[in-house]
């Protein structure tokens, strides 16, 4: 007779034998398994499920978040057991135990699928939720896909995916965590699992959505809220929130695979000054070490770094840093020798050390889960830190290795819980960008250091900026670049960028323009290209696009005040600083559709439609509200689809009835002080808005030195308010200038601060005149708009504006 294997069946949790109440929640056993049900607050719960009674496992790197003391209440009926916060209800029902998700008025919001809820298959572990009429999923952060990920699934497994396409799974970050959206719910769930997972909402099968992992425990949170941002809010709660980035960071920067030697960064630095082209960094990429070795600097092409950098800060630069983690194996070199005597590699079993190649040659690896290898990891920072570099990019982290099949085997510390790369590999990136990020701001004392990285996993936000890797210079993957970062923002990743211009291959001179215009309305805004591809910098597509680059680059440089203020929401509450339009609009459908779901609200106000290069005519969705154009303040009524013109110099940008955006004179770097805050009221709607600003570089905001004042703007009354500004820091204005956008024309009167002023006609340009342009080529006279203008003293007390 055959014989049969019970571990190839699948086996789910079993009926309740006996429960109890905990602290902060319920634990039952079943007769197969046992679970937890822990209360973090009214929207969030969290479930534990294990197949034995080991135990439950309370480790976790992503989350920081602990329960909140909230109230709740747990009946036991026959059927089940219900537990209700002021925001949920939550039915356990006993035979078998299953979870469903309700709303206080007992709408179902969540529910597992009746037969199979939480299930073993070996040792990997999947939890069947029921599908919902309509269900819509979206999130995992950095996927390729639509918004709506309905019929999709998706594999999270850390990898080097150079070159990837538009439908490549999976990439280099690991996100699990996704909301799901019906009958004008929204839940969201994050399974906190670290090993290989597998989520599938409705892929191959019309019964359910799932999330697995290959070991390890269930373990996932549920939140419901009254809207997706809110529930955003709930998750990065508990995986945390960055910290303010140094102002200069969120400035243009400019790498290349490589700029060499010291020379060549000079020419690039002194190039965008000479052009006109604002710019704040620039990047050293793998070229700037010798042989590729971390924490070395080739003799040939950077003999004196220390000079470099000062020249380079003398124009107004900082630097970024390749920061890889292979450590070479060679006799001599200081980081091997110090890393092994201090033995902080990740191993093999067996206690060999593991060896991997990779640029250097043959390497070995950090255990960033280990302190010891951390604070190694810190120390060789000093000699960085001692020349100035305040930035740092941690690349190759997934861990990227020739022959690209990371052995399963390998050990690594998880601060005394020592597990394999199985359960190690997908928090690999997290836990360097947490090493490199802890250490070098321990390092800099004070001041704030910008790290980036390429892998990651749920909390990486509060590590450093995360980009999308090797994309490919062609339109669509711009566009959805585009899309993944605003992705990224709803994973709790606000400080997320591309690759302008593409990182493989060429593009061409309308496609760097595009993709320059569109990386304008990014929060991180970087160019780079690949080794032995043409010259990517603005000025290398011709007159032309150099001009467009120069406007675009100068707008988000006028725009910093808006964009800084944005980044502090972020490190308040999570909001990312790009926004998909389904955290306003979640239940209007047009937003999913493939024409609009590119589309994007940069903060609250700023409408981008990220459009090819080839096209010169643009669909765009408009959600509800009253619209402007950017550039020349026509007006649309919402809620419509429209066609705009966009030609190659002007993507559809569009700002929302009810704006408030602080902008600031256009200025070369981040280091210039400008003395004007221009405050552009955009009339249509009521609105607030939250400016903030603070030294740009140091921890001092944490206590009290920032400057912050509630911005508000009544639109019946026609009352602009000020409020006074919080915090001891003194920003550096000295003139207010107030321009209303939509105000018919005509001067008139307004009271500032009951006193009688004018507002007077005015006519506002964002972008200079593209004059070099070809009639042909850019018929268009240089776009402008009639508006109204008042120039006051900056105070930082209250002012109220009435018109
Ligand atoms: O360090 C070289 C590159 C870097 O420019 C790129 O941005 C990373 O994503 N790096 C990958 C290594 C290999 C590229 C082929």
């Amino acid at each position: 007779m055959a014989k049969t294997s019970q571990n190839s069946l699948s086996r789910s949790l079993g009926t309740l034998k006996q429960w109890t109440k905990i602290t902060g929640g319920l634990q039952g056993e079943t007769d197969h398994g046992s679970f937890r049900l822990l209360v973090y607050n009214a929207h969030t719960l969290r479930i534990s499920v294990t197949p034995d009674d080991r135990g439950f496992e309370d480790f976790s790197y992503a989350v920081v978040g602990t329960p909140e003391a909230t109230e709740f209440q747990v009946s036991d009926e026959a059927q089940a057991l219900i537990v209700t916060t002021p925001a949920l209800r939550v039915v356990v029902s006993k035979h078998p135990v299953r979870f469903t998700f309700q709303t206080t008025d007992l709408a179902i919001i969540n529910e597992d699928d009746v037969a199979f809820g939480t299930s073993w298959n070996g040792d990997q572990v999947t939890t069947y939720k029921k599908l919902q009429d309509g269900e819509r999923f979206i999130g995992l952060g950095e996927k390729t896909g639509p918004l709506d990920r309905r019929g999709q699934g998706y594999t999270n497994w850390n990898t080097d995916s150079f070159a990837y396409s538009t439908g490549t799974d999976p990439l280099y970050v690991t996100i699990p965590f996704y909301i799901g959206l019906h009958h004008s719910l929204a839940y969201g769930i994050f399974f906190d699992n670290s090993h290989k997972s597998f989520f599938n909402f409705g892929a191959s099968n019309n019964r359910f959505s799932s999330f697995a992992a290959d070991a390890g425990e269930m373990n996932y949170y549920f939140i419901h809220d009254t809207s997706v941002a809110n529930i955003v809010k709930q998750y990065t709660f508990l995986t945390g929130r960055m910290e303010m980035p140094p102002l200069w960071s969120i400035g243009f920067q400019q790498c290349r695979y490589s700029y060499y030697p010291d020379k060549e960064v000079l020419t690039l630095a002194n190039t965008f000054r000479d052009k006109d082209i604002p710019a704040d960094v620039i990047v050293f990429d793998i070229h700037y070490m010798e042989q590729y070795k971390i924490f070395t600097w080739s003799k040939k092409d950077f003999p004196d770094p220390k000079k470099l950098l000062e020249q380079l800060r003398a124009l107004g630069f900082q630097v970024v840093v390749m920061c890889d983690p292979g450590i070479k194996v060679e006799e001599g070199y200081p980081a091997y020798d110090d890393g092994v005597q201090k033995d902080v590699f990740i191993k093999y079993p067996d206690g060999t050390n593991y060896s991997g190649q990779v640029w250097p040659g043959w390497c070995h690896f950090p255990d960033f889960t280990n302190p010891k290898a951390r604070q190694w990891w810190q120390d060789q920072f000093q000699d960085y830190i001692d020349l100035g570099v305040e930035g740092f990019w941690n690349d190759m982290n997934e861990i990227a290795t020739w022959g690209h099949m990371l052995p399963e085997n390998i050990e690594m510390d998880f601060d005394g819980d020592k597990s394999s790369m199985r359960r190690g590999r997908n928090l690999y990136g997290f836990q360097m960008a947490r090493s490199t990020y802890e250490g070098t701001k321990a390092l800099l004392k004070g001041k704030r250091p910008f790290n980036l990285t390429r892998s990651g996993y749920s909390g990486v936000q509060r590590y450093g900026a995360v980009w999308t890797g090797d994309n490919v210079a062609y339109d669509e993957h711009m566009i959805m670049g585009a899309r993944m970062v605003s992705n990224m923002g709803l994973g709790g990743i606000a400080f997320a960028g591309y690759d302008v211009g593409g990182f493989v291959g060429d593009a061409n001179t309308r496609l760097y323009a595009r993709w320059v215009s569109i990386g304008a309305f990014a929060p991180f805004f970087r160019g780079h290209a690949m080794i032995n591809s043409r010259d990517s910098e603005p000025w290398a597509y011709g007159e032309e696009t150099e001009q467009i680059s120069r406007n675009y680059i100068k707008f988000r440089y006028q725009l910093l005040p808006y964009i800084y203020s944005l980044f502090y929401e972020a490190v308040q509450t999570g909001m990312p600083v790009q926004r998909a339009l389904v955290l306003d609009y979640a239940f209007d459908h047009k937003i999913y559709d493939g024409q609009f779901y590119n589309q994007y609200l940069f903060g609250p106000s700023i409408l981008v439609a990220p459009v090819e290069s080839t096209k010169d005519l643009a669909k765009v969705y408009l959600p509800e509200g009253k619209w402007y154009s950017l550039y020349d303040g026509k007006t649309f009524q919402g809620n419509a689809e429209i066609i705009v013109e966009c030609p190659v110099h002007r993507l559809p940008v569009f700002v929302k009835a009810g704006a408030l955006l602080p902008m600031q004179p256009t200025i070369n770097h981040t280091q210039q002080i400008s003395d004007t805050l221009i405050l552009h009221v955009y009339t249509g709607a009521s609105s607030t808005f939250s400016y903030y600003t603070d030294d740009g570089s140091t921890f001092a905001y944490q206590t009290d030195a920032y400057a912050k004042r509630e911005i508000s703007y009544d639109d019946n009354q026609r009352q602009l308010r000020l409020e006074a500004s919080e915090g001891t820091y003194a920003a550096p204005w000295k003139n207010l200038e107030v321009i209303v956008h939509g105000l018919e024309k005509g001067g008139r009167q307004v009271r500032v601060n009951n006193e009688d002023k004018s507002l007077e006609h005015r006519v506002n340009r964002f972008f200079s005149p593209l004059e070099k342009f070809d009639p042909i080529y850019d018929p268009e006279p240089a776009p402008q708009e009639d508006v109204h203008g008042l120039s006051l003293p900056y105070s930082s007390g209250a002012i109220v504006i009435r018109w």
